[in-house]
């Protein structure tokens, strides 16, 4: 049988940061994980090329499964993303000087997509191991969102198969200290969240149906 394969991506620095702990995490993930084969793909965080790269390397490697990364600054713990909507919006620049404002990604796309990835389950594997982890009804409005849509509206039209969805994770302590109040979670336990939730990701075909929304 053939290998099973996951396309990581992580963004780089945007927003005046020195570090993105998604691509700091990334590039210490194992390249197998449980007997998944794990290739790593560092995305800018821009609009236009993020998601084109991205088309590549899916067309490239014909992963089973894309997990993209993010940075989610003032967020407490690991927070898979449940669904991605088909709107750029933000008064931050991308990395290319872009600001989209009010703009639909794919005039065609859907209003929104779910993850296809097991988001309860790979919560349940990071809280077990002790990782600060929960559900996250909102990816945003700006390029983590852009690329979660981006690869969940590829997969509904041209890879069926595939099943993808992203991650936002918090500061590092390193990006805080000029940051009073702000919580952050150190690199290993970034990274040990992220390797449970590859391994859950091929251990579940299907989430599981524990509860995981919010009041708000
Ligand atoms: N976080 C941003 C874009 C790049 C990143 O790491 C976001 O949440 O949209």
């Amino acid at each position: 049988m053939k290998k099973p394969k996951i396309l990581v991506t992580a963004f780089e620095p945007f927003g005046g940061e020195c570090v993105n702990p998604a691509l700091e995490a990334m590039k210490q993930m194992k390249e197998e994980i449980a007997g998944v084969s794990v290739i790593k793909l560092p995305i800018p965080t821009v609009y236009e090329s993020s998601l084109a790269l991205l088309y590549r390397a899916i067309c490239e490697h014909q992963p089973d499964a894309v997990l993209s990364i993010g940075q989610a600054g003032g967020r407490s713990g690991i927070t898979p993303e449940r669904v991605a909507i088909n709107l750029d919006d933000c008064s931050l620049p991308d990395n290319a000087g872009d600001v989209r404002i009010d703009r639909p990604i794919f005039a065609d796309g859907d209003a929104a997509y779910f993850t296809t990835l097991p988001v309860k389950a790979m919560v349940q594997a990071m809280r077990e191991k002790e990782i600060p982890a929960a559900l996250s009804t909102t990816a945003g409005t700006y390029v983590c969102n852009h690329v979660m849509y981006g690869v969940l509206y590829y997969a509904n039209r041209e890879f069926p198969e595939l099943r993808a969805g992203f991650v936002h994770v918090p500061y590092l302590p390193s990006q805080v200290q000029d940051k009073p109040g702000t919580p952050s979670l150190e690199l290993s336990q970034i990274v040990a969240g992220l390797e449970a939730s590859v391994e859950t990701i091929f251990t579940h075909a299907q989430d599981v149906h524990t509860i995981g929304g919010s009041t708000h």
